[in-house]
């Protein structure tokens, strides 16, 4: 029986669990009439992911979510048909650690990017430099590695290829121009070669790497989350004017020493406590903290 996984169309998560149930042989199913943002936002949908995102995997024993979790029960489903984990502890070690090196030292980074370039968050020059910047270095680390593999674990394909091929395709398709890969020669040939296996082309078809690095997005997109960087004044009457005071600002600094009173656990005052009543009424009167002024109507036990 198939599984179904709820997505849209496949993006670079939901290939990542298409193409390792190729390798192992499980059929995997998208729903045809799965709407992003309509879909994702029903309550069944929330119940299954309570995140709204997707993918989303439906199991006969329950439910996954996150791109990884699903790819890695996929890949064990059928581990006699093909081992996606290595064939021994530390084979299996190195998949999980290029696995989170794929997740974040390049998804992470590149996303970031990413983000910028569509508008999906508030354009700022110094956060895409220290993105490139961190994203070019993870390159580096894996360029040098992969001078001497052919794949990142063994001397076949693993999850951990299927994991970094996925995330690099987003770069590739996206965001990296032939100019900015060439300084990463052998990634350049492993993820060439990795696209053009057949359990990957068939799930990825034909990809074109881009000839253009998005431009900057002019307009500030409404739902980027707020800057972090004060606004300049540009004109005068921009100047930020003095906040207005509180009411209780105007009051005469209080006598009140709370180092000496009494420390109240409000949350614990039970009404129905005559003593503790008393007690609380009494400190409030004995400090007087406002020259004989009601203290507001904070003698709430008369
Ligand atoms: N870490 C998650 C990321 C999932 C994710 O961000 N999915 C996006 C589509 S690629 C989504 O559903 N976005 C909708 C939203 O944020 O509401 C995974 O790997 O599955």
């Amino acid at each position: 029986m198939a599984l179904v996984m709820h997505v849209g169309k496949p993006n670079k998560n939901a290939l990542k669990v298409l193409i390792a149930a190729e390798y192992v042989g499980v059929e995997v199913k998208c729903p045809e009439n799965f709407e992003m943002g309509v879909s994702n936002k029903t309550s069944e949908f929330l119940k299954m992911n309570p995140l709204g995102k997707v993918p989303v995997l439906e199991t006969p024993d329950g439910v996954i979510f996150e791109s990884n979790a699903i790819a890695r029960y996929v890949a064990r489903l059928k581990t006699d048909t093909c081992s996606l984990f290595g064939s021994s502890p530390i084979e299996y070690g190195q998949i999980e650690q290029w696995i989170d090196f794929a997740s974040l030292e390049i998804d992470l980074n590149l996303l970031a990017w990413l983000r910028l370039r569509f508008g999906l968050d508030n354009y700022v020059a110094a956060v895409e430099e220290a993105s490139i910047a961190a994203l070019k270095r993870a390159l580096s680390a894996l360029n040098i590695y992969l001078a001497s593999h052919n794949f990142l674990v063994g001397d076949d394909v693993t999850l951990a290829d299927i994991i970094m091929i996925c995330n690099l395709y987003s770069g590739f398709r996206f965001m990296m121009t032939k100019t900015f890969t060439s300084e990463f020669p052998h990634v350049e040939r492993y993820f060439w070669t990795m696209v053009n296996q057949p359990n990957f082309s068939k799930i990825i078809g034909d990809l074109k790497q881009t000839e253009v690095v998005p431009p900057i997005p002019s307009k500030t997109n409404p739902y980027a989350k707020p800057k972090d960087e004060p606004k300049l004044v540009e004109n005068e009457d921009e100047t930020p004017k003095p906040k207005a005071k509180n009411r209780l600002d105007l009051l005469p600094p209080s006598k009140m020493n709370l180092d000496d009173m009494e420390h109240y656990a409000w949350t614990k005052v039970d009404l129905s406590d005559e003593i503790q009543k008393e007690r609380v009424n009494q400190m409030i009167e004995d400090h007087e903290p406002f020259e004989g002024k009601a203290l507001l109507d904070a003698k709430c036990f008369k």
